[in-house]
């Protein structure tokens, strides 16, 4: 018997079982072909024959575009930085953490402001202000259902994952965008006995609008990736603009004298905090080149 072959993509891998979404948005439960070595994430592209049932065999992966490792998902084309009005105020070390991060992984990053029914925090109008330049935002409310439809329309052809601080509303947006994923992500937790909105696996939701949404655990913290010191100005592309004005054309903007971006963050056209941010970065990375 030959089986036809069709590509699809991994929604999740659970209980030994990889769910694969075809074309046409069904989804097969897939067990795994023997002689397929590479580990399958949630995101990979993949050939599989369907069988009856709703079931199937994963044959093989195709090409990944990129890998995130915590969460671990292939080919993920947006990530939704989530911060909160206020309850928790924004963090803006950990916004420009996770903007850096997703230019290094070539990653189109997206700020939402979360909880917009509530007072902001002063920090809210710098992000307002100094941050659509780059990069844009969208404002919501998950609990007054405020701009759900702006949401799911860049989610609308892409992979995308939801990061940023606990407690800014990930998992309540989630929710919307995805009706299921509720009552999912409940019966997982009442199984496991832990918090209702505790994330243990990655898995990709359907968005009401097209496009797939993962969640994630909240984070606080992050490990640089291993670059070298010239190539972390790069993945800052506010910088651009000023870079012609540096003395030195590999000028850092750390030491050296006659910077144009040091001269930007003091005429106010880079925000200083993102500066400084930048600088604890290229320490990080400067300390962990000299441990080697
Ligand atoms: N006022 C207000 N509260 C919200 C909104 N969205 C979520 N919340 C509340 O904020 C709290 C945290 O929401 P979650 O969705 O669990 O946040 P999370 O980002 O998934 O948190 P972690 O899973 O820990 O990373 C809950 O009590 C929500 O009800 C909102 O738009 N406005
Ligand atoms: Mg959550
Ligand atoms: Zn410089």
């Amino acid at each position: 018997m030959t089986l036809t072959q069709e590509q699809g993509l991994v929604l999740k891998n659970y209980g030994g079982f990889y769910y694969v979404q075809d074309p046409q948005n069904n989804i097969y439960e897939c067990k795994l072909r023997g002689k397929v070595k590479e580990k399958i994430l949630t995101g990979d592209r993949v050939i599989f024959s369907p069988l009856d049932n709703g079931r199937g065999i994963l044959e093989k992966m195709l090409p990944r575009d990129n890998q995130l490792n915590r969460p671990w998902i292939a080919n993920v084309t947006k990530v939704l930085i989530v911060m909160a009005f206020n309850k928790p105020k924004p963090d803006l070390v950990l916004l420009d953490r996770l903007l850096f991060l997703a230019e290094f992984n070539r990653i189109t990053p997206q700020i939402i402001l979360n909880k917009c029914d509530l007072d902001p925090d002063k920090q809210i109008a710098t992000i307002l202000q100094y941050y659509p330049v780059e990069y844009k935002v969208i404002q919501t409310s998950a609990k007054r259902n405020i701009g759900m439809d702006s949401l799911a329309e860049v989610i609308a052809g892409e992979i995308a994952v939801l990061a940023g601080p606990s407690g800014t509303g990930k998992s309540s947006l989630l929710n919307y965008l995805d009706k299921e994923a509720k009552a999912r992500t409940q019966e997982v937790s009442n199984k496991i006995g832990r918090g209702k909105h505790t994330t243990r696996h990655s898995e990709l939701f359907p968005s009401f609008g097209g496009g797939l949404i993962a969640d994630t655990p909240g984070f606080n913290v992050m490990d640089m990736p291993s670059l070298k010191r010239e190539e972390l100005r790069h993945y800052f592309p506010d910088f651009e603009a000023y870079n012609h004005i540096c003395k030195y054309d590999n000028c850092l903007h750390y030491k050296e004298k006659e910077c144009g971006i040091k001269n930007a963050v003091e005429d106010q056209g880079i925000l200083s905090s993102r500066y400084h941010n930048y600088i604890d970065m290229l320490e990080e990375i400067i300390t962990k080149e000299r441990s080697y």
